[in-house]
Formats: structure tokens, sequence, C-alpha cells
């Protein structure tokens, strides 16, 4: 089987998940899920990069270690990817401890080859970007890219002998004119290497969150040089050697177009010091604007991807994980990948309400009630037509183009172009005519019906949960994606389903809107005495484990502590929490409740969550600042 390695930057934990961090893990999650589906050994490694500046800083703000604050900050993340379903194979943390060691084995190798040396940085550097800017670089004394303050440094650095690899690395370029894409991107970088290089700073001194220098300890060592590194740790390059030669080089680093310098030079000149092979593509995606303006915290308009999700999914119905496909499908149909995307809820709601409720959904709807009209719900005969046959092979030969070089959203305007075959065929064939005519009727039902089937096949990267939905009520065993080749639709009877995605009415489609008519919607409680809510004790519990109780999708224990003590705690939640996603979250609990034995195991309390009206999603009570487990609530 074919290998694939696909990474993702990795995120600086300063700050929460935004729809633009989030699109790219989405955007490698679709290649990767494309890529297992079609017979590939994938590995998908994404996490967060942890030693920066800006980092440290954020945690002494926040009064608290910055160690405790990454720990946080990164389960928070992994939890919000684990919500998106990125499928990935491993999350790697720069504080993880076999990265550690990658990173000391980099720097002393490349120091005894004489590529790393000690000498003066003066210069300046600037902590929003954690870059070093020489004084030339400077626009109105402020970082040329993302014009924030710059702090100057002057102070003993190692150096990374850059420059000794320019030759090699131009000459790489220029007989690998697709190392990097868009082509724009490796024109840039081209001419980068045209105009020559300088060394670069690879330690600080006056900063010590981070790795230091095993021969020097009171040298940090440089957040980039440590975070590139992440991309040969994830794989075992210490640990694993069989599964590092199996997966390196990588087949893919999916990155944003603001950092391919750093994966397009000073990567590729590190592999070449340490004698490894280069990477065989990095691939730089756009970035996601909002309404037509940059996103940035400092105008407040930042989307908050899992805000988001609940908003659509309280308006529209459905559950957070099909709002969540809803939106992953968006963000790979709206924009072409690898050139700036704008996020518009005008844009947001048309795709919904156009390409899913109608096309995509109304698609279903009328098959399954024709069948259950004219066939009650019982499958034909296979007998697919011929002339759709031929129009889904070319479709998808189309499709899989596209998906091989990244171009999702071209992939997928093919797909909906046989979901237009299909509704068309309906108004060309007029099924509701043919009530006489067996064999004709049997063609058209099986045509559609094995039609749904296979674009369901094809939307799985984009849409796991709710492809995974019909493919099950239509009973598709073979999901791999292929060519059509004749039936995979495999269940005799199907059952009718409610609309996948509920039509959304104009005047609903303003997510403000609803949030202020939920607040009316006050909840009326009867009132309890003090003294009887004083009764009640209530904690901060830590999530140590969680295991999901056999023989139930909906028991979780856990085992949670409250400083003092652990307790174990089963909880109906199996249908809302992956066991991963638990880990680490501080939760509120009932400590003083009766203990209950639910499936055998003793549930010593409970645990707070709020769910939604229709039941389909919940959301667990936790405490917003880093309070200590067992801290009493009152
Ligand atoms: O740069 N739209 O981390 P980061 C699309 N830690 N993508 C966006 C975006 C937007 N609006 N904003 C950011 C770092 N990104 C380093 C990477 S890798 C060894 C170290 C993308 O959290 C950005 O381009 O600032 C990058 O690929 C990723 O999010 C992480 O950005």
């Amino acid at each position: 089987m074919e290998k694939f390695y696909i990474t993702t930057a990795i995120y600086y934990v300063n700050s929460k998940p935004h729809i633009g961090s989030v699109s790219e893990a989405i955007a490698a999650d679709v290649i990767a899920r494309y890529k297992r589906l079609s017979n590939f050994d994938v590995f998908f490694s994404t996490g967060t990069d942890e030693h920066s500046q800006k980092i440290e800083a954020k945690a002494k703000e926040l009064g608290i270690d910055p160690q405790k604050f990454v720990d946080e900050a990164a389960s928070l993340w992994k939890t919000i990817f684990d919500r998106f379903n990125i499928s990935y194979s491993r999350f790697i943390r720069t504080s993880d401890p076999d990265h550690t060691e990658v990173v000391k084995d980099f720097f002393v190798k490349m120091y005894e080859k004489g590529d790393i040396y000690l000498s003066t940085y003066e210069g300046w550097y600037c902590v929003r970007d954690e870059t070093f800017l020489k004084d030339s670089e400077l626009v109105e004394g402020k970082c040329p890219h993302c014009g924030g303050e710059v702090q100057r440094l002057s102070e003993d650095n190692y150096f990374f002998r850059l420059s000794k690899y320019r030759d090699d690395l131009l000459k790489f370029y220029l007989e690998n004119p697709q190392f990097v894409e868009p082509e724009s991107r490796y024109n840039e970088l081209l001419n980068i290497l045209k105009g020559g290089l300088q060394d670069i700073s690879v330690t600080r001194k006056s900063f010590k969150f981070g790795i230091h220098v095993p021969f020097d300890e009171e040298h940090t060592i440089y957040v980039w040089y440590d975070a590139l590194i992440n991309y040969v740790s994830a794989i075992g390059y210490l640990t694993n050697k069989e599964m590092f030669s199996k997966y390196w080089p990588a087949d893919l680093h999916l990155i944003g177009k603001d950092i391919t310098r750093f994966h397009g030079i000073v990567w590729p000149a590190m592999l070449m010091s340490m004698g490894l092979p280069l990477p065989k593509k990095i691939f730089a995606h756009g970035f996601w604007n909002l309404e037509g303006m940059k996103m940035s915290k400092s105008l407040g308009n930042v989307v908050d991807p899992v805000e988001f999700a609940e908003n659509f999914s309280k308006l529209s119905n459905i559950t957070f994980a099909k709002s969540v496909d809803v939106l992953r499908y968006y963000l790979s149909r709206e924009a072409i990948f690898g050139l700036d995307g704008d996020f518009r809820m005008e844009s947001f709601f048309r795709r919904y309400n156009s390409d899913l409720a109608n096309d995509y959904g109304n698609l279903i709807n009328r098959t399954l009630n024709m069948l259950s009209k004219y066939r009650n719900l019982e499958v034909p005969p296979y007998s697919v037509d011929d002339e759709f046959v031929a129009f889904a092979k070319s479709k998808f030969n189309q499709y899989k183009e596209y998906m091989e070089k990244y171009a999702l959203s071209f992939a997928l305007d093919r797909v909906f172009e046989i979901i237009s075959y299909l509704n068309n065929y309906i108004q060309v064939k007029e099924p509701w005519k043919l009530s006489k005519e067996t064999g004709k009727l049997n063609v058209v039902l099986d045509t559609l019906l094995e039609g749904i089937a296979y674009v369901s096949v094809l939307l799985q990267p984009f849409m796991p949960n709710i492809t995974a939905f019909i493919l099950d009520e239509f009973g598709v065993e073979n999901r791999n994606i292929s060519e059509y080749d004749g039936q995979i639709l495999k269940k005799n009877v199907l059952n009718l389903f409610e609309p996948i995605f509920p039509r959304l009415e104009k005047e609903k489609i303003d997510l403000d809107k609803k949030t202020e008519e939920n607040e009316d919607n006050v909840i009326e409680i009867s009132k309890v005495k003090y003294d009887d809510f004083a009764k009640l004790d209530l904690r901060v519990a830590k999530i140590l484990s969680a295991k999901r109780v056999k023989n139930s999708d909906k028991l979780i224990e856990l085992k949670v502590s409250l400083g003092k003590e652990e307790r174990t705690i089963v909880a109906g939640i199996g249908k809302f929490y992956s066991e991963e996603g638990l880990i680490g979250k501080k939760i509120v609990i009932v400590a003083n409740l009766e203990e209950r034995r639910l499936m055998g195991i003793t549930s010593q309390g409970m645990l707070l969550a709020a769910s939604t009206s229709n039941k389909e999603n919940l959301s667990l009570l936790t405490v917003d600042k880093d309070i200590e487990e067992g801290a009493k609530i009152s």
C-alpha cells in the first residue's frame, strides 16, 4: 500500500482556534480522508506550537505558569479538532518529550557539523510573528508583515549557516518547479533564493520558555527552529526508526501563505544539513477574510468555529456534528484552495439552502418518497441507466484529478454536477408518468438511488458525518473512492427519514437575531430556598480518564480528580463527546449525591451539563479560569 504523509502547520496556542486555523486543519483532513479512501496508508499530523515568546507573555499576563497554560490550551485545541472530526494520526505538541529530544539531537548534530555557530545578534524581533528583522526590513519602525511593535535585541545567539545551502536550494528549486504550490508562492521563494541568503539566529538568550541548548543551557532554541522539526518527530525520528523511514519524506506540508519562507527555505536547508530527504510538496493556502475584511482580534471580527457551528446547529435544528459538516463543506467549496477566501454569512446560507438543502437534500427526499409511493420502499433490481454510468465515470475522473491537485472546490463542483444531472433526470424522465411501466420506472428509481449513494461516497472526505448516515441508510458497504462500476447499494428495503438539511427560511437567516430570540426564551423554574440550595456540594473536578461503558452508546465512565480524592462518575454524554476530548476538562459535579449503580458501575456523583431543547446536543459546564480541582462552587 502506498504511503501518504500529510502535515498541517502547528498552531500557536496563545489564542483559541479561529476559522482560519481550523480551515487549514479541515482541508488537511479532507485530503487525508480522500487518500485513505483511495487506499493509501496515511499518516496525518497536526498539533500545537508552544514555545513562543508570545505564549510565555500570555501566560504571564494571566498569572499562570507557562507550562500549565500550554497544557490547558493544547487540550482545548485538541478538543476542538476532535469536535471538527480532524482525523489526525498524531496530535503533536512541541512540549512532547520525544519532540524535545529530536530538537536537541538536530541542534547538536548541526553544531558538530559546523552548521551552527555562536555569534552576536543585533537587530529587531517581532513577537507577534516570532521573526527576526533587519533595520532595512522595518516599515515605519514596525514589523513589515503584521504591522506589530518590534523589540530591539542585542545578544549572543547561535546562528544557522543558512547561506551555505543557498546554491543547493536554488538548484533544487530550478529542478523541482512544483516543490512549492501555488506557482506564485514558488516564484516568491525562488526570487528570495536568487537574491541570496543570510545566516539566521536560532537561539534566544533573553527568553526562557522553550527547549534549551544542551551544551549551553543559557540559550533557548528559537521557536521556529523547534517547530519545524515537529514534522520529523511526529513520525518517530528518534523513537521509531521503522515508522520514520516508512513515512519520511512528507508528501505534503499544508501551510498558510504567511509562513512559506520558513517552510520553503529554512526547513529544507535544515534537512540538507541533517542529510535528510526534502518533503515532496509544500502547498500554501490563502487566508480567510470575514465579510471582505481581514480577520483580526483587534478588529473583533474573528469567527469562532465552535460558536458558529453551535449557533448554526440551533438555528437549523441539525446536530452539532452535522453542523460541523456543513461548515466543512462551505469552507471547502467557497474558496479556490490556494487563494484567499471571503467568509460571508450570505454566501454561507446560500450554499446551505441551495447546494445542500435544495440540490443534494431534496434529491434524497424526492427519491425516497417516490420509492415509498411506487415501490413500498423496496429497492428495484439493479438496472442503472448506462448514460448515467458514463456521465458518473467522466465526472469521477475530473473529481480525482482535482483532488490530486488539492483543488478541493473544483472537485466538489464535479460532484454537484452529478447531483444536478440526477435532479434533471427526474424532470426529464417524469417517473410519476411511468407507474404502469415497471421496467422503465425501475431504471429511473435505481439510477437515482445508486446515484445518491455514489455521490455520497465521493462527498465523504468533506462531510464525514452526514455521508456516513446516508451510506448506512442506503446500506453501502464498499465506501472506497473509485470509479463507479455498478451496484454499490446493498439493501433491499430502505427507510424514510427526516430531511437531512431542513431548508432555512429567509427571515430566520440571521444568527444574531436568533441569539436574541433565545435570550427572550426564559425557562421557568420553581424557586428553592437558599438553605436548600446550600445543601448541594458543587465542585470543580478535573477529568483524568474517560472510557465508554461496554454495550452502551450513551454512557461514559469518567475518573475525576477533586484534588484530594478521585471519583468515578458514569455520565450519559457518549453521543456528544469523544473519550479523548474529555480528558483534562475541568467540569462541575454534584459531589454529595447518593451513589448510584449504572450498568454495573457505581457512580459517585453527577456532572452538570446543558442540553439543547431537541436533546440533539449537549455541553458540559466548565469553569472559565484556571481554578484548582476540588474548588467549591457557591
Ligand atoms: O504560524 N486564514 O502558527 P499560527 C487561513 N506556529 N489560514 C490562517 C489564517 C486565516 N485567516 N490565519 C492563520 C504559526 N492561518 C506557526 C507555524 S509550523 C512549523 C509553525 C494559518 O497559529 C497560518 O497560515 O500563527 C498557519 O498555516 C496556521 O494557520 C497556523 O498559524
